[in-house]
C-alpha cells in the first residue's frame, strides 16, 4: 500500500477498534487507490480520503417489542449515514443477528462507492438490527418494524436518507417499515424507502435488480472475453432476493445454475435448479433448503453444512454474505475449472480469495461494481416517485441492462487508464473513489 495511505488505514485502525469488516473494506479501497494519488495530489491535500473513511453522521438506538408470549424484546438499531456528496444518503437495512456497528459501517462504505459507479444521484449509508427474522410471526416482524421506525422516522426523508432491503428485510418487512413511517409523518412521502410493494409506489423490476444486474454484468464479462454463459455450469450461493433473481436471468441467458444454498448446507441439482420450486419454498413458505431437495426426489441432493464452493462450476456467483469464499476455496474453485465470479453478495470474497482469483485470471466482478443493480433500480424508483410516474417492466429491465453495461465498461476503461487491464477491482474502485472525491472536492471542506 502508498506509504501514506498506510498510515490512514492504521489511523482507521485505531479509531474503530474491532470492526474487522469495517477495516478490510477500507483496505481493499485504499489498496486501489494508490496510483490515483500520484495523478491528483489535490485529493491527498484536502485530506479526501481521511474524511471518506469516517462516516458524517452514526445512530444507534433501542428498538423494544413485544413477542407473541407477551414477553418483552430488545434488539439494536443502526443507521450509518456515511456520504452524502452525491446525493441523500442510500443503502438498505440489514436484520440479522450478527449485525453490529463493524458490518453497518462495512457495508454503508462500501455503498458510498458503489452508488458512485452507478452515475445516479445517491450518497452512501446502511442500517440495521441484530433482529434476526427468522422463525417470527408476521405479527413479530411487524411489531419490531414499526418499533425500530418509531425511531428512525427521525433521521430519514427523501432528501435526507433513504433505506432500502438488504438481508433479513424484504418486501413484507419494508411495507410494515413504510406503514409506520406514513402514519407518524402523516405524509405518503413514497421516496422516502424504496424496494415498495407495486402496490403502493414500488417499481417495476427493484425485486429483480440486484440478481438480474449481476447477471448481466458477468455476461458482459464473458462477453469481453469473446465467450458467453450459453450451456456454461452455474453455482450459486444463498437463496435469498440476490440468489433467486441471478438464477432466473442465468437460465434466461443460457447457463445452468447446478446448485444453491442457505446457512444450512447447499443443493445439487444437475438437470438445473426448479425455479418455481425454489421460489415457493423460499419465498412463500419461508422455508429451509433440504425441503427442496425432498420434494424434487432423485434429482436433486441436499448437502448439509457444508460450503457450495465444492460444487465444480466454470461461473460463480456468491449472493449470500461477507467472506464466505476464502482463499482456499477460491483455490478449490480454479482448480475445478472457474473462469468467472460476479458479486451478488457485499464482500463475499476474502482479500486471500480475491488475490487467487486474480492472479489465475479468472474474470473476478466486485460487488461494488457487479450487485449494483439493485441501488441503481431503487435510484429509478426514486425518480418514478418523485415524478409521480410508473414505467414498464420491459423499459425498466432495459434502463438496468444500460447501466450494468456502463458500470462494467468504466470498469474495464479505468482499470486499463491505470495500467491494470482487466482488473475490475481496481477499475470499480477507482472510478467509484474519483466520483465522490471530485464532488466533495466541489463542496468545500465538509
Ligand atoms: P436475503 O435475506 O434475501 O437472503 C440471504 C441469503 O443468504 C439466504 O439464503 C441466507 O440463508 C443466506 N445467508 C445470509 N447470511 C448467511 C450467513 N451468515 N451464512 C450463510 N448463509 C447466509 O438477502 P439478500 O438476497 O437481499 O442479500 C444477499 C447478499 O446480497 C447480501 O450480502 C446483501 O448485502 C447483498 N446485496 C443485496 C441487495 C438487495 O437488493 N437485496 C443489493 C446488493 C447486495 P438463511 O436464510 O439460511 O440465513
Ligand atoms: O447493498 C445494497 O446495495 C443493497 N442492499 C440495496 C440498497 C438500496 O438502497 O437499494
Amino acid at each position: 500500500m502508498h506509504e501514506k495511505l498506510s498510515s490512514i488505514y492504521d489511523n482507521v485502525l485505531r479509531r474503530n477498534p474491532g470492526e474487522t469488516e469495517f477495516h478490510q473494506a477500507v483496505r481493499e479501497v485504499l489498496e486501489s487507490i494508490g496510483p490515483v494519488l500520484g495523478k491528483h495530489p489535490e485529493y491527498a491535500e484536502s485530506k479526501i480520503i481521511e474524511r471518506i473513511c469516517e462516516p458524517e453522521r452514526q445512530i444507534i438506538f433501542r428498538v423494544p417489542w413485544t413477542d407473541d408470549r407477551g414477553e418483552v424484546q430488545i434488539n439494536r438499531g443502526f443507521r450509518v449515514e456515511f456520504n452524502s456528496a452525491l446525493g441523500p444518503y442510500k443503502g438498505g437495512l440489514r436484520f440479522h443477528p450478527s449485525v453490529y456497528l463493524g458490518i453497518v459501517k462495512f457495508l454503508g462504505f462500501e455503498q458510498i462507492f458503489k452508488n458512485g459507479l452507478t452515475g445516479l444521484p445517491i450518497g452512501g449509508g446502511k442500517g440495521g438490527s441484530d433482529f434476526d427474522p427468522k422463525g417470527r410471526s408476521d405479527r413479530e416482524v411487524m411489531r419490531f418494524c414499526q418499533s425500530f421506525m418509531t425511531e428512525l422516522y427521525r433521521h430519514i426523508g427523501e432528501y435526507t436518507d433513504v433505506p432500502a432491503g438488504d438481508i433479513g428485510v424484504g418486501g413484507r418487512e419494508i411495507g410494515y417499515l413504510f406503514g409506520q413511517y406514513k402514519r407518524i409523518t402523516n405524509r405518503y412521502e413514497s421516496g422516502v424507502i424504496t424496494g415498495k410493494g407495486l402496490a403502493y409506489g414500488g417499481a417495476q423490476v427493484r425485486t429483480e435488480a440486484t440478481g438480474y444486474g449481476c447477471a448481466f454484468f458477468v455476461d458482459e464479462m464473458l462477453k469481453a472475453r469473446g465467450t458467453s454463459f450459453d450451456g456454461r455450469r452455474v453455482a450459486v450461493s444463498g437463496s435469498g432476493n440476490v440468489a433467486v433473481y441471478t438464477i432466473e436471468k442465468i437460465e434466461q441467458l443460457g447457463g445452468r445454475v447446478v446448485a444453491c444454498s442457505d446457512s444450512s448446507g447447499y443443493v445439487l441439482d444437475e438437470k438445473g435448479i426448479d425455479l418455481d420450486l425454489l421460489k415457493q419454498i423460499k419465498q412463500v413458505e419461508r422455508g429451509r433448503l433440504d425441503v427442496y431437495a425432498e420434494r424434487r426426489g432423485d434429482n436433486a441432493t441436499f448437502v448439509a453444512g457444508r460450503s457450495v464452493w465444492e460444487v465444480p462450476c466454470e461461473v460463480a456467483m456468491p449472493s449470500a454474505t461477507q467472506n464466505e469464499i476464502t482463499g482456499r476455496d477460491a483455490a478449490v474453485m480454479v482448480g475445478n475449472g472457474c473462469i468467472a465470479v460476479g458479486e451478488g453478495a457485499n464482500m463475499p470474497t476474502t482479500p486471500e480469495g480475491i488475490k487467487v482469483f486474480l492472479e489465475a485470471g479468472v474474470a473476478f466482478g466486485p460487488g461494488k461494481a457487479a450487485n449494483a443493480g439493485g441501488v441503481a433500480t431503487s435510484a429509478l424508483e426514486m425518480q418514478q416517485n418523485a415524478s409521480r410516474d410508473s414505467w414498464t417492466f420491459e423499459f425498466s429491465e432495459h434502463r438496468l441492462e444500460e447501466i450494468m453495461r456502463d458500470i462494467h465498461d468504466r470498469c474495464l476503461q479505468t482499470a486499463d487508464e491505470y495500467g491494470m487491464p482487466g482488473d475490475y477491482v481496481a477499475g470499480a474502485n477507482i472510478d467509484g473513489f474519483r466520483r465522490v472525491a471530485d464532488a466533495m472536492l466541489a463542496l468545500g471542506l465538509i
